[in-house]
């Protein structure tokens, strides 16, 4: 061979992956440009027994990557080309690599012998012990399955046991068909790589795989090692989420997908071998609870369940999509109406005076190119009173231990859109005039019908108004907009009798509806700011104090 430094492309395929049909592959751990090292993961491939990360077999650069997530592939298929330097004699054999990860035939009593040599020997054992694999950690996992008895006849592949970390869980697969003769651990255990599992009488020598000895270790009478059966079964869960395994047969990815779907595994009976947890069974059992109808039994959150219906039984029906928007909204809303402790303060404000103030200012507004409705002076008398209760422009942080004071004060209005709901927002209300605040108004607003507003303008709102007063009504209960602890609902001003102590005299009253969330505003806060809110519109001279 010779020792000229040459660069040549090498070919990376999917070794044996534990007699898997196919499995998907589920992340690629690498880009092409990417330096590669020897046995560094380049994809997660998720089977219906594990997910296990591929390792490189070759050192270099990456040239190609020959697959994408999701797509399917059996052992022998190409993942990545790789160009690897080197002196041509010190070119490692891709394939080589595969099969001493993925097979190891180990002798405890001999010296290193030729791969055959060994192989033969563990075929002609009586029993062959099964130890566990590398698990890709040195830390101690902990078996929660056998999933074998003694005498059960197992073909190569069959789930032994199942172990798991606080990272993982795996299924340590037979290495080959055999009985198991001795389980040499029980639930509950903790056991490290290379510890006995179980035995097993061999009903086919594990021939095939190439074979690599490991260097001797202590004489122990013990009988042959079965071929370690899988590397870095890796099925990543998060701590607090990892379902108590106990009795439960089912594989990473079904465990993965019981998560996504919030399903304690528990609850749902498995119809594979063994009672094994099948996908099928988990989409059974969450398609069977949604087609239940909702009970006093809780949903997922402790909810209980909505049912869906068939509308079209009563009557011609028509099913529209609908918008992102609209479907974010309600999002937003569920969460905040989930999540905070609502409570609904309403008065009403005399803006008699404002609204002949408002008159007054007509030619002024033409003039000006501005419409001048009530809303710019609500949201002038707003900021005056946030100004004064800063507590209504604070958030709840730390968990709930702590209150964010937030010395701006900017201000949501939300806007009602042909694509729905809109919430742009205000800066420094408090420091405007009432003409720049009608002139912002006018903009954000048509800015809001036309899709034209910025992300940036629609972040930041410490508190939000909601006026219904040109649409109607004579009061509502706003949804606090979270993280904001407080949301002003206006309605429709309407001129009504009001009791002056000697007459009913006719006065223009603006209804107003104070949300908020008390876990951060007190009934006497809310009623204090109503107040002075109140205060403000029905003399507007105090919006100059
Ligand atoms: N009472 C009586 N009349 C009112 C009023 C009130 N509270 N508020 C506004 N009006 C009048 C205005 O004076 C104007 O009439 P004139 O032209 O005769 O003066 C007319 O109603 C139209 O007002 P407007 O709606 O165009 O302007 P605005 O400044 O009051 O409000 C905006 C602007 C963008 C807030 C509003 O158009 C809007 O979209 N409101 C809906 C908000 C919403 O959907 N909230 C619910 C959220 S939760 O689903």
């Amino acid at each position: 061979m010779s020792k000229e430094s040459i660069v040549t492309k090498q070919q990376v395929t999917v070794p044996d992956i534990g007699g898997a049909e196919g499995a998907e592959v589920i992340e690629l751990l690498v880009a092409v440009g990417d330096e590669i090292s020897v046995d560094q993961g380049l994809i997660v491939l998720e089977s219906d027994k594990a997910s296990m990360e591929i390792p490189s077999t070759v050192a270099g650069v990456l040239v190609e990557l020959l697959v994408t997530e999701g797509q399917e592939l059996a052992e022998g298929a190409p993942l990545a080309v790789i160009e690897v330097a080197g002196e041509t004699a010190a070119v490692p054999e891709p394939q080589a690599v595969d099969s001493e990860t993925l097979a190891e035939v180990i002798t405890e009593s001999a010296p290193a012998e030729s791969a055959p040599s060994v192989a033969a020997k563990a075929a002609d054992a009586v029993s062959s012990r099964v130890p566990v694999p590398d698990i890709g950690t040195d830390e101690a996992v902990e078996v929660i399955e056998l999933s074998v008895k003694v005498g059960d006849t197992v073909a190569e592949g069959d789930s032994l046991v199942v172990l798991e970390s606080d990272k993982a869980s795996m299924e340590v697969p037979a290495p080959f068909g055999g009985e198991i003769t001795e389980i040499q651990v029980s639930e509950g255990d903790s056991v490290k790589q290379g510890d006995a599992l179980l035995l097993m009488k061999t009903s086919a020598a594990p021939q095939q795989d190439p074979v690599v000895a490991e260097p001797p270790k202590p004489a122990e009478a013990a009988p042959a090692i079965a071929p370690a059966p899988k590397p870095q079964v890796v099925a990543p869960l998060e701590a607090d989420a990892v379902e108590s395994s106990g009795g439960i047969y089912a594989g990473p990815a079904v465990r993965k997908l019981a998560r996504e779907f919030g399903v304690t595994l528990a609850e749902v009976s498995g119809s594979g071998p063994r009672g094994r947890l099948l996908k099928e069974d988990l989409q059974k059992y969450v398609q069977d609870r949604l087609n239940k109808p909702a009970t006093a039994t809780a949903g997922g959150a402790g909810l209980p369940l909505v049912p869906e219906m068939d509308f079209s039984k009563f009557g011609e029906v028509d099913i529209t999509q609908r918008s992102k928007l609209d479907k974010l909204t309600a999002s937003n809303m569920q969460r905040s109406w989930l999540n905070v402790p609502h409570v609904t303060q309403n008065d009403s404000a005399d803006i008699t005076e404002l609204e002949a103030f408002r008159a007054s200012l007509k030619v002024e507004a033409e003039r000006r190119s501005v419409k001048l409705t009530p809303m710019p002076f609500l949201i002038k008398a707003l900021a005056v009173a946030l100004r004064d209760h800063p507590k209504f422009c604070s958030s709840l942080a730390d968990g709930g231990d702590a209150l964010v004071y937030k010395k701006y004060i900017h201000i949501g209005m939300a806007v009602d859109t042909p694509a729905g709901l809109m919430v742009p927002v205000i800066r420094d209300a408090d420091k405007k005039s009432v003409w720049d605040l009608a002139e912002e108004i006018l903009e954000l607003a048509g800015k809001a019908k036309e899709r034209k507003l910025s992300p940036a303008q629609m972040q930041g709102g410490c508190f939000t108004i909601s006026s219904l007063g040109n649409i109607g009504g004579t009061g509502f209960t706003p949804i606090v907009n979270t993280p904001e602890v407080g949301i002003l609902g206006v309605s429709r001003a309407d001129i009504q009798p009001v009791w002056d102590g000697q007459d009913f005299a006719p006065r223009k009253m603006l209804p107003l509806s104070l949300s908020y969330d008390h876990r951060v505003i007190n009934g006497g806060d809310a009623g204090r700011f109503l107040t002075q809110l109140v205060a403000l519109l029905s003399d507007i001279r105090h919006l100059i104090m």
